[in-house]
């Protein structure tokens, strides 16, 4: 068993001192932080207890470092919210703990340190305001244990809680795609670039090719080691140390995360629901933030999408206090509508499009935190809906109702149904492109082993199709098969002697920005019903569409058939031709294009030929083989010869069936293959 307990709380409470009594290891490894006294960037010890593996992970406690502190409360199990006895609750002593409530930190223990200064009364008295601080939180009724550092009391105490505690930790994602958010880059004596974080999902063994993400650098796992041990393999809620080769200190920083290649895309855009903490300012639209996750920050900007919980009475009331000040005589006018909220007041939640100002490594069920940018103060806490929406308006109402689709809460049990739903939104949003599968898993953010499962529900369900590896909304399908339909229709009408479209042509026309195995199942499916509803060939037709000849045309197009089919293998000339069809040019010429389209006549170099004259040529040569043995062979004179042509036709012909691999060239002769 591992599990990773954070520290939080305000600066001097004893953080560091509490974690070096219970592993005996100091935290604090900066020379800075040894002359100062206090913690300024992430510290790390860790103990066995009870059985039970346990990280440490100490955070500084100066309001100046609450963007480390966020760096290592990313990825922890437990928190140990510590109250100085002798100072009570303090700023950083909301913030941390505002921050772990926000990133749903399921579970944690009060620890009251410096329980060696006060008297009882005065123990008594932090313990109320402790409890006031939690009441309602994840650490009500949390274990709250008087500690000191200096005279060892309440440290065993601690020990218990914490391993009776690990019981409560929620189970990672072992068996998901590798995540290893980074927050220390080193280099080791003898070892090369070495990485530190905490594993939040899937397992990384020596040798495993990941990616440096953001940036998408290929890095390559020499070695791995958890608690100081060299281990073949580290799993998810584990605190890893990763030996990474062909890469240099320099190329890495915190912030990256280490990932299965492929398993995520980098992001400046992404949906999600946040909750202001009551106690921050009202969040405009559009104010810049720093957004954290993991262990990145980014700066960013908050636009709200449609409106919000809570704000409408608050807006009406408001609306409500102007018009009694403006004239109080007056009846009030109705109120116009409320337009979407431009703020977010405080302890409210919102629909978010976040915009970031440099990628980051995001995906679905993510939870953040936004800072103000300045001064840095902590507002609000999110969780991820989608990491790559569409650029599309979000002061709508369709915005809002897209995203209440995509809301939910990780927590709860009814996985398969929000998956679902998620699925279907994002298929729509992908329009005639389709969701691809592999989407699925780094946007929907569904287990490859489910993926099957979800897409076999949406298809079941009517809602999308699947084609080749993409997901298209059965709608936008049913509008591209009708589209085939139509565009067929008025081709035809246009055209009435054009046998169809080229499929190529088609395709472009409706669907260029498209996947091309989506339309490729669309005629498939157009051409399977019973009756078809279109021939699907070099060009693609209605099963209606019949050609439309005058009487004169169909008369022509006969003549012109009976004169090359009794032609043979020497078709008429130009004169000849004129007078079987008697008829202008231009209807003869239409009606020849037209035997070209139907294959009834073939294109030799510049000659036409009927289709059943070459048929029988090809088949009585390929014969010649079969009759004369293995090595047949036949030249320009021979075949004028057997075939009664002058070398007018025979060269063309000759080329024909070399083209046609029905005989090769070599030298004056040919061997028929
Ligand atoms: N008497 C007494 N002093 C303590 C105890 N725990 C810590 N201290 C003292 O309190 C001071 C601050 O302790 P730290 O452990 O550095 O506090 P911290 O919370 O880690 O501080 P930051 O990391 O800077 O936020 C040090 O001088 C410690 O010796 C305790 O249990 N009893
Ligand atoms: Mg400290």
């Amino acid at each position: 068993m591992n599990i990773v307990v954070g520290t939080a709380g305000h600066i001097d409470h004893g953080k560091s001192t509490l974690v070096l009594a219970l592993t005996g290891t100091d935290p604090d490894r900066l020379k800075e932080e040894k002359a100062r006294g206090i913690t300024i960037d992430l510290g790390f010890a860790h103990q066995i207890i009870d059985g039970v593996n346990v990280a440490f992970v100490d955070v500084p406690g100066h309001e100046r470092f609450v963007k480390n502190m966020l760096a290592g409360a990313g990825g922890i199990d437990l928190v140990a919210l510590i109250v100085a006895a002798d100072e009570s609750v303090k700023p950083q002593t909301r913030e941390h703990f505002d921050i772990c409530r926000l990133l749903r930190v399921p579970a944690g223990v009060i620890v009251l340190t410096k329980a060696d200064l006060v008297d009882a009364d005065t123990l008594e008295l932090v313990q109320m305001e402790v409890r006031e601080l939690v009441a309602g939180s994840f650490l009500e009724g949390a274990p709250m244990l008087p500690v000191s550092a200096k005279t060892g009391e309440g440290l065993d105490a601690l020990r218990t809680a914490l391993a009776e505690l690990s019981g409560r930790v929620l189970g990672r994602d072992v068996d998901g795609v590798t995540r290893l958010p980074i927050d220390r880059v080193f280099t080791m004596k003898g070892f090369g670039t070495v990485v530190t974080g905490t594993l939040v999902s899937g397992r990384i063994a020596a040798d495993a090719d990941l990616i440096a993400a953001p940036g998408g650098r290929h890095v390559k796992v020499r070695g791995v080691q958890v608690h100081g041990q060299k281990q073949p393999e580290a799993a998810a809620g584990q605190r890893v140390a990763i030996n990474l080769a062909g890469v240099e200190v320099d190329d890495l920083s915190r912030g990256q995360a280490l990932v299965t290649p492929g398993a995520f895309e980098e992001t400046r855009l992404a949906d999600a629901t946040i909750e202001v903490l009551p106690g921050a300012r009202r969040l405009k639209h559009g104010a810049r933030v720093r957004f954290h996750q993991g262990t990145a920050e980014v700066l960013g900007r908050v636009a709200i999408i449609g409106g919000q919980e809570g704000q409408d009475r608050q807006d009406g009331q408001d609306r409500q206090d102007r018009q009694d000040r403006q004239d109080p005589s007056r009846p009030a006018a109705p109120a116009p509508p409320a337009p979407p909220a431009l703020e977010i007041s405080p302890g409210a939640r919102a629909f978010v499009r976040l915009r970031l100002e440099a990628p980051a490594i995001l995906a679905r069920g993510d939870r953040f935190i936004l800072r103000a940018y300045s001064p840095p103060v902590t507002i609000a806490g999110g969780l991820i809906l989608d990491p790559r929406p569409p650029r599309t308006a979000i002061r709508t109402a369709a915005a809002l109702a897209r995203c209440q689709q995509l809301a939910f809460d990780p927590a709860a049990s009814d996985r398969v149904a929000v998956e679902e739903r998620a699925v279907a939104v994002m298929v729509n949003d992908a329009g005639v492109a389709g969701l691809s599968l592999a989407a699925m898993t780094s946007r929907a953010g569904i287990d490859p082993r489910h993926v099957d499962a979800r897409v076999a529900a949406l298809v079941g369900a009517a809602q999308a199709v699947r084609a080749g590896d993409v997901l298209i909304s059965a709608t936008i399908y049913t509008q591209l098969k009708d589209g085939i339909v139509k565009a067929l229709t008025a081709h035809h009408k246009a055209q009435p002697l054009s046998e169809g479209v080229p499929r190529e042509e088609l395709r472009e026309q409706l669907f260029a920005r498209g996947h091309a195995a989506v339309f490729d199942r669309a005629l498939a499916d157009l051409s399977a019903g019973s009756p078809p509803a279109i021939f699907v060939k070099d060009r693609v037709a209605l099963t209606t569409h019949r050609l439309e000849l005058t009487e004169d045309e169909e008369r022509v197009r006969a003549a012109l058939e009976r004169a090359y089919r009794e032609g043979g293998l020497r078709p008429p000339d130009a004169a000849a031709v004129a007078a079987a069809a008697a008829a202008p040019p231009p209807v003869v010429d239409r009606m020849l294009k037209l035997l070209v389209r139907q294959k009834t006549l073939v294109k030799v170099d510049v000659l036409l030929f009927h289709d059943e004259a070459l048929k029988a040529l090809k088949a009585e040569v390929a014969a010649l083989k079969n009759s004369a043995g293995t090595a047949a062979r036949i030249d320009v004179a021979t075949f004028k010869e057997r075939f009664g042509v002058s070398r007018k036709f025979a060269i063309p012909l000759l080329e024909y069936l070399d083209r046609e691999r029905v005989t090769r060239r070599t030298g004056e002769t040919r061997i028929v293959l």
